[in-house]
């Protein structure tokens, strides 16, 4: 095995298991063809005949005990007379329930339309995955959020920024001729996790993919997703009519701009009737945008909404915004950018807003934008690739990540009101919702770079499907779906990626410090940076260390960003006293004597939270060697490989850290703990020319 099934590996289950499925799943009806049911019903018999070991016959009625019949009650007769409850399923929601069809039994997998279908076709293979019954069955779900997209950064050369993961899987030399079997593949996967469209190209965009002879090649792709309930989208170079159109401005008020657009966009739903809409990164690290022409974010969004509004199209705009030159913390630029424009986005616009204010790092409180813009639809971008995180090498679960923002308390309009509760209200009906998450795919054979790269992919579908879920319930399904079912592989497995994350922030960033990473790549430490062009651009700007203490200063005295969120939520994070130790350094300076929880300095903590980070790596260097004998040994060996290559680089991390923090405290390390093995020259001069992304 080298990890390409995914979790849809359908090996074997356990004889007794078999003895126990098998007569419940002896024929598949259903009634009713399209593309959707047939890739419904392909997946019913290739997860059957794997994990059953023969796949169930295929039968137009219900003869005998067994049967899954399949259908919605528009496409199947048997389905309809059953009279199912499902008018609160939705478009994508589905039932799966045990019946008797004249007098035999059946197990009915229903929805209001196919593509609830093919997610009911998945939760039957799930449960028989997790070893759940499916007698006595009767389950129904749907979505929460309405869009729920991958956002891949890929570009059109197939290089991926931020990719730790190969090329891109877009193999637009070889389209549209060449369909790669591995685009199916690539769709199974994201449909049975629930997730519904892709934007395949880079936010820092190339008009390129909107000339005709680039849209024939997306055609193909938006063919084969079809099936699979995934729409595609692309990304909108805000300059694009100056680039392919050859104008002179790109001013989203100008009328022949506008009417390039609409021309533009009507010639992508004449190629693509179900093109998705545009996501656009507009006046951010250099990409155009409205503020090029004295317009706003709002008018920028509203034109391109107007031009794919009559095909039933989107806009998410990005709120990932700040500026050169702007002396304002970057923390609070967005919200002053974006909170302002409230009400003023078009209806077909989602605001698509990063989960923290600077930048996908290991840790950062919930962005103040989530419950600042009640009248705009706001969607959630979370990073699945891990730049900041250690790319594929390091483990890092980042369910448990994603869970502790969206359930974080905005306090807007009320206290209890939390991110995922923003997330999933209607603004208004008829308002959109929705999830992002920056993918983590390419073409390793693995998909995402390392075994446990899948778990995020996985988890982030499922929190888009459900932002309420609990990651340790998805890591421990991803689990047994990935690695085989058994408690000692359970506990092994899902212990180790429950405290992984914590361990990073540990060894990279601890008690509330953020962006300490190397120049460009991000790939390693890099704390004592200074002489970058942007001074938010220097690793130095965030954490402030001096002699006299460390951390960002945003309460009143300093840059005043607590002041974004709402009171009860800025009371606790202004106070030094009452904010998360987690969170101490984001938005405090402190002074190294600070006394902590634990009785410690904050110097002393400091040094304590390092060395945790890098013991916990070393205990799951442990516990995976417990599994040696219970996993195929070739993804054993590759995770075990990996974890070294952890312990190595969370030992660098710590160790550059301290060295680097120590000669600006001046403070001795605890009693008996070890020098650092090198000087900090050294680690200055470390070179990180293998890192992916150096050089591009
Ligand atoms: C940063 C990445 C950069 C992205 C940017 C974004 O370093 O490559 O272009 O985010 O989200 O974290 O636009």
């Amino acid at each position: 095995e080298d990890g390409y099934d995914l979790w849809l590996r359908y090996r074997a289950v356990e004889a007794e298991a078999q003895a126990r499925y098998r007569p419940l799943a002896a024929a598949i009806v259903s009634e009713g063809r399209s593309d959707t049911i047939d890739a419904a019903t392909q997946e019913l018999r290739r997860g059957l005949g794997g994990m059953l070991g023969q796949a169930p016959a295929t039968a137009a009625r219900v003869t005998g005990d067994g049967a899954i019949v399949i259908g919605t009650p528009a496409g199947s007769p048997i389905v309809a007379r059953l009279r199912l409850p499902l008018s609160g399923l939705g478009h994508e929601g589905f039932l799966i329930r045990s019946v008797t069809i004249d007098g035999r039994r059946a197990t009915v997998i229903a929805a209001n339309s196919d593509i609830g279908l093919l997610y009911g076709a998945f939760r039957y293979l799930q449960r028989i995955q997790l070893r759940q019954p499916v007698d006595a069955i009767d389950l129904s779900d749907k979505p929460k959020l309405d869009v729920r997209v991958l956002n891949h950064w890929d570009n059109l050369d197939r290089y991926v920024e931020r990719g730790y993961s190969g090329e891109s899987l877009w193999d637009w030399q070889k389209l549209p001729r060449f369909r790669d079997p591995r685009y199916t593949d690539y769709a199974r996967a994201n449909a049975s996790i629930g997730i519904n469209g892709v934007v395949l190209t880079n936010v820092n965009a190339n008009a390129d993919i909107l000339r005709p002879e680039w849209l024939e090649k997306v055609k193909i792709l938006a063919e084969t997703f079809r099936p699979y309930g995934i729409r595609v989208y692309l990304t909108a170079r805000f300059s694009a009519p100056i680039e392919l159109g050859g104008m002179k401005t790109a001013d989203p008020l100008d009328p022949a701009v506008r009417a390039w657009w609409k021309a533009r966009t009507d010639e992508i739903y004449r190629v693509i009737p179900d093109f998705g809409g545009f996501l656009v990164k507009a006046n951010s690290e250099g990409q155009p945008g409205p503020g090029d022409y004295k317009r706003t974010h709002a008018d920028g969004a509203n034109m391109l909404a107007d031009a794919v509004k009559p095909h039933g199209g989107i806009v998410m705009w990005r709120a990932f915004v700040y500026e050169p030159h702007n002396p304002e913390d970057r923390h609070k630029q967005a919200y002053t950018d974006f909170v302002p424009l409230d009400g003023k986005f078009a209806d077909n616009v989602l605001v698509q807003v990063k989960n923290g204010a600077i930048d996908f790092q290991p840790r950062e409180p919930f962005h103040p934008i989530f419950g600042a813009m009640p009248r705009t639809p706001l969607m959630m971008e979370f990073q699945i690739t891990k730049e900041y995180l250690g790319f594929a090498t390091h483990l890092a679960y980042l369910g448990t990540m994603w869970e502790e923002v969206l359930e974080s308390d905005t306090g807007r309009p009320r206290a209890g009101r939390t991110v995922a509760d923003v997330l999933e209200t209607r603004v208004r009906p008829g308002a959109l919702t929705g999830m992002a998450g920056v993918a983590n795919i390419g073409t390793d054979r693995n998909w995402s770079g390392s075994q446990f790269d899948q778990a995020n992919w996985y988890a982030f579908g499922r929190m888009a499907w459900n932002p309420d879920s609990k990651a340790q319930a998805i890591a421990a399904d991803w689990t047994r779906m990935t690695w085989g079912a058994g408690p000692a592989i359970d506990d092994a497995v899902t212990g180790m990626m429950m405290r992984s994350r914590e361990a990073v922030v540990d060894y990279m960033t601890p008690l509330g410090l953020g962006h300490l990473m190397a120049t460009g790549h991000h790939y390693g430490p890099a704390p004592w940076v200074s002489d970058l062009a942007r001074p938010e651009w220097n690793p130095v700007y965030y954490h402030k260390a001096d002699q006299g203490g460390i951390g960002f200063d945003r309460t009143k005295t300093g840059s005043d960003a607590v002041s974004q969120y709402a009171p009860s939520v800025a009371a606790r994070y202004g106070s030094v006293d009452r904010v998360p130790e987690e969170l101490l350094l984001w938005f405090h300076h402190v002074p190294w004597s600070h006394r902590m929880a634990s009785g410690r300095t904050l110097w002393d903590e400091l040094i304590v939270r390092y060395d945790r980070g890098v013991g916990e790596v070393a205990a799951m260097q442990a516990r995976w060697d417990t599994l040696r004998d219970k996993v195929d040994p070739g993804r054993w060996a590759e995770v075990r490989d990996f974890l070294a290559i952890q312990h190595d680089e969370a030992t660098w991390w710590r160790d550059a850290s301290i060295a680097y923090f120590q000669s600006v405290s001046k403070l001795p390390l605890p009693a008996g703990h070890a020098a650092p093995a090198h000087d900090l020259d050294w680690y200055k001069a470390i070179d990180s020319k293998y890192a992916p992304g150096n050089g591009k």
